[in-house]
This record gives C-alpha cells, structure tokens and sequence, in this order.
C-alpha cells in the first residue's frame, strides 16, 4: 500500500503547480525558494483566477445592476465566503478584507482602540513581535497615553507565560500577539494565552500572518476577539488581506476609512455607516485580489491543512538535523518541532547574512537576511540581524539539500 504522506514527501507533486518554480535564476541555475515566510508562490490556479476576472467579469461591484457587475459581485463575495469558511467563521459580515495583516491591525488600534482606550489602559504585547503588531499599538499609546507591557521570550524561544501570568494581574485592556514566530518559527499556544486574556477581561488579537498559512486555525476554538492575515502568505496575490472579528464588537466599531461602498446614506454634513462588513471595506476594493485569495484557499483546502504542517515539521526536522553539523552555525529558537513551523533563522559564525544570501543566491537558493521586521526581537537575542530559510508544500528534502550545499560554500568563502 502507498504510504501518503511519504509519497508526498518524496515526489512533491505540488511544485509542478507553481509556475515560478519552474524557471532558473541565471541559465542553468534553477529557483531553490526558500522565501515562503516573507511571501509565498503563486499556483496555476490563483494566476488563472484572476486572468478570467480581468478577460471576463471585469467591472466594478456592489454598484451595477448590469451582468458584469454581478457576476464580479458574486465571485468577490464567493471568494469571501470561502475564506470564512476556510476559517470555520460561520458569518461571512465578519470578514472584512483589507490590504494585508498590517492593515487588518492598524484597522483594529484606529478604530476599537482609539474609541475604547483611555489614559493609562495596559495593552499586553510579546517581545517577538513583528513590527506589524508593534507600531500600531506604540502610534496609539502616544496618541492616547497608554502602558505598553511585553511577554519575554526565554532562551529556547518560547514566550514566558509565568510572567505573562503575572502581567495579567495588572488588568490589561488587550493582549495582541503573533500566533507563529516569522523569526524563531515559535507557534505559540494561542488558545492558552486568549483563555487567559479573556479570564483577565481583555480583548484579545491575534496576528495570524504565519500561521493560518500553515495549518488549520480554527476562530471557534482559539476564541480571539480579533485575527490579521494575508493572502500573499498562503499562495493567494498582493495587496490583499483579512480581518476576521466577532460581530458584536466590529458592528459597535466606529469606521475606519471614509468614502464610497462604507455608507448607507449621506448627507452634506453627516453620513450613516453601512452594515458589515461593507462599513470597512471603503472605496473600490481590490476586486481581482479577492478572487485569487479564494482560489488560493481552495488549493489549500484541496492540498489539506494537516497534510501541509505534517509536510512542513518532517522538513524542518530534517534540516535541523542538516543544519546542526555545519560547524559555527546556531539556529534561534526552538530546536523541536513539535512547538515550530517551517521557519528556521540562524547565525554563521560572525558572517554578515547579506553575504550569506548573496553567496546562496549565486546558487540560485532565496533566503531572507536581515532584522525580518523584529528588531526588538534580534536585541533580545543580542544580534541585529539573522539568515532565514523558510519552506512551504512545495519544497522538498532536495532544496534543502542545495540549502547545506549553499552554506558549505559560504564557509569555504570565508575560511
Ligand atoms: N512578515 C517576513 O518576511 P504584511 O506585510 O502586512 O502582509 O504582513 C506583516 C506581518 C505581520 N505579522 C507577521 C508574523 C509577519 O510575518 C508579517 C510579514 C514578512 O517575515 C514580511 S516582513
């Protein structure tokens, strides 16, 4: 009998679907991607979604009556509904799109957090934050006055939540944070910390940019108030992302942007606001986008979620193993996997990563070098900078093969 998952393993059917892939850097050097964190591929799918919008839905929605326009209607809201459900949110007025997670969060401090917030209210954050979760709440802070206090990450990269716990008896008003580290890989116990939040009466949200990209998050069981994500993480295009909120909170939220499509009247003074989840979505939205974000969730599902992070821990584990023995080398973060996504960021002796990602590029191989936007996150670890590899369905043990390869050059270079 064929063992699936190991037949998935070995041939990686998937990559045959990402175009991309396909092609070679330089004659004869093919693409090794090892960039999924920062943004992913793009399957046949997605591409082809949005090409048959653009050749045979084109208008603009939710204002024409003419065929067109519903039709492009129908698949923005199609697209919308698919999301909600890929979350397991039942209410598809509780999905708003916006441009990508760092929206989603801005939307969330601008609007519940500068109408609920007073002088001195305590917001709860994490030291590995991205700064997407970061700055928002500091914007906010020093518009409204409010205490900002951190989670600390351990040595093996896992929050602290002894002190979280005691952070808690400070009665916060919010606790926000990252679902899975975008440095450490660190997936943090989310149900936990919101139970938690929610015992201490605070409203919670969770950054989820890297997680629901990778396996199944489900809004009924980790139970936030709020989750950010976006569509070019988990195989869907630029420029699009979501918001998912609880009705009763998002329907008392004052509006974010102000313009057409968010109003049900208006008059030369005043206007009403529409009703979800229109009354966020302000202006023309990104029409294509949003039909590519569902196709990209369709393959997801098609591809199955467990399926992906079981793919993706049997990969890390293998090139932890790899990684170990290159002399010099220090992974951050947790080495087990049964706490860590496919993320993996390390140190090379003292090279610069710009120069490793350079020498790796050479080689075709694509990594990130770089802070990855969690300055605060490198000083704690008393570095400014990391190298990071990251994988999704399509890679396989090969391109991590090519990764070893890549930095044994690197150390022949610099030796
Ligand atoms: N991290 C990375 O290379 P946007 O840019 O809004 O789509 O996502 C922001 C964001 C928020 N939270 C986390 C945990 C993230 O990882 C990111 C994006 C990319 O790590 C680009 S900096």
């Amino acid at each position: 009998m064929v063992d699936p998952i190991n037949q998935f393993d070995r041939s990686n059917d998937y990559k045959k679907d990402f175009p991309i892939l396909k092609r070679e850097v330089r004659p004869g050097v093919p693409i090794v991607y090892l960039d999924s964190a920062a943004t992913s591929q793009k399957p046949e799918s997605v591409i082809a979604a949005m090409e048959v919008y653009y050749r045979q839905l084109n208008a603009n929605i939710h204002r024409g009556v003419h065929t067109l326009a519903e039709e492009a209607t129908a698949a923005y809201e199609g697209a919308r509904e698919r999301i909600t459900n890929f979350i397991g949110a039942r209410d598809t007025r509780e999905l708003i799109f916006t441009r990508n997670t760092t929206e989603s969060i801005n939307l969330v401090t601008q609007t519940w957090g500068r109408s609920t917030l007073k002088t001195g209210d305590l917001v709860i954050l994490t030291e590995m934050e991205h700064h997407s979760n970061l700055v928002p709440w500091q914007m906010l802070a020093a518009e409204k006055g409010l205490r900002l206090e951190f989670i600390p990450v351990n040595d093996d990269g896992y929050l602290d939540l002894d002190v979280y716990q005691q952070l808690l008896k400070l009665e916060p008003k919010v606790v926000a944070f990252m679902h899975m580290s975008n440095v450490l890989g660190t997936i943090n116990p989310a149900r936990e910390i919101i139970r938690m939040a929610k015992n201490a009466g605070a409203i919670t949200l969770l950054d989820a940019a890297q997680s629901i990209p990778h396996f199944t998050v489900d809004v009924n069981e980790v139970d936030a108030d709020f989750i950010a994500f976006s569509a070019h993480k988990m195989l869907g295009p630029t420029g699009i992302g979501a918001l998912w909120g609880k009705r009763t909170i998002l329907e008392n939220m004052p509006p974010f942007l102000g313009g057409g499509d968010m109003i049900k009247k208006v008059f030369l003074r005043s206007f009403s606001a529409n009703d979800l989840p229109h009354k966020f979505e302000a202006g023309t939205p990104a029409i294509a986008e949003a039909i590519g974000f569902g196709a990209a969730v369709d393959y997801l599902v098609s591809a199955g979620m467990d399926r992906i992070l079981q793919h993706e821990q049997r990969l890390v584990t293998y090139a932890l193993e790899k990684l170990k023995r290159i002399h010099g080398l220090h992974v951050l973060g947790p080495d087990s996997v049964s706490a860590k996504g496919g993320v993996i960021s390390f140190t090379l002796e003292d090279i610069h990563p710009h120069d490793i990602a350079q020498i790796l590029d050479s080689e075709g191989i694509a990594v990130r070098a770089g802070h990855h936007c969690a300055m605060p996150l490198h000083e704690r670890f008393k570095i400014t900078v990391s190298t990071r590899a990251s994988f999704y369905l399509y890679n396989d043990e090969e391109d991590i093969d090519h990764l070893i390869k890549g930095l044994e050059k690197v150390q022949q270079i610099f030796r």
